[in-house]
């Protein structure tokens, strides 16, 4: 086995474990950029043997606020699956992940394909909806620690998300507030601008990233723009509601 796909098992049986292992750069520290979507890749060819079908994509440090919080200040992107969506209604399930954080993020969904470099009008043609949403984001490094290669090897944190009401695609959502409460008090405030100055560009940087491999935003697909805020760590007992002004809010209980 090469060492990529011996890390790609690695880091999918972490997820798929809820474990958490050290940092692929501890061992091997020149993993490059490059390498680390080739063991991304990898890792999504396992969670796909298990029948799990790629939905989307999703955009990380995005936003200064992400930036800071975790010490890596590159855009990274990473892949989004069926399981990984889950229904307002239903409990987050704390056990499920390693160390689970959330963050309030802006979601498009695509109608029509976008790949390689677009204009902000471009990426808003290809584009069929709009939404508030939130990620649930896990490190399956210990401590939430990692370096850039490791994080993007690492699926960039992907686990879990929720979408709310979908919106027309015209929809202003350049400048929204965004309140995330955790049991009804404020724990996260910041604005829609704060994702690259318009989370449209976070669209427009999500089609050259996957164009820069040869793959393409599919009719279908969500993209998560980033976290407009920094995230917030989950425990049992939380109920997380995030509002956006004009788009509606978003909620879950976290439980055992
Ligand atoms: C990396 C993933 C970042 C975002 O929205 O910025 C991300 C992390 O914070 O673990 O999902
Ligand atoms: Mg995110």
């Amino acid at each position: 086995m090469s060492k990529l796909a011996e890390f790609a098992r690695i880091i999918d049986e972490a997820a798929r474990t809820a474990t958490a292992v050290p940092q692929l750069t501890d061992t091997q520290p020149d993993i490059t950029v490059s390498d680390a979507y080739e063991i991304q890749s990898l890792s999504l060819a396992h969670r796909q043997e298990r029948g799990e079908v790629q939905i989307g994509v999703k955009m990380g440090l995005t936003s200064r606020a992400k930036m800071l919080q975790v010490g890596v200040s590159e855009v990274i992107w990473g892949r989004l699956t069926n399981t990984m969506r889950l229904t307002e209604g239903h409990d987050l399930i704390r056990s499920h992940y390693v160390h689970p954080r959330v963050e309030p993020e802006i979601a498009y969904i695509i109608r029509k394909p976008l790949s390689g470099i677009v204009s902000a009008a471009e990426a808003l043609a290809a584009v069929e909806a709009v939404a508030p949403a939130m990620e649930i984001i896990d490190s399956r490094y210990r401590n939430f620690k990692f370096t850039l290669p490791d994080v993007i090897a690492d699926n960039s944190s992907s686990s879990s998300f929720f979408v709310g009401a979908w919106h027309k695609p015209e929809t202003d959502v350049s400048n929204l507030g965004i309140l995330l409460e955790v049991n009804g008090r404020p724990a996260q405030i910041g604005s829609s601008a704060a994702i690259l100055g318009n989370p449209i560009r976070s669209l427009v940087a999500a089609a050259r990233a996957v164009g820069d491999i040869g793959e393409s935003l599919e009719p279908g697909y969500i993209v998560l723009a980033g976290g407009a805020t920094a995230a917030h760590p989950l425990t049992p007992g939380e109920y997380i509601q995030t509002s956006f002004q004009h788009l509606g809010s978003v909620s879950f209980t976290v439980a055992n």
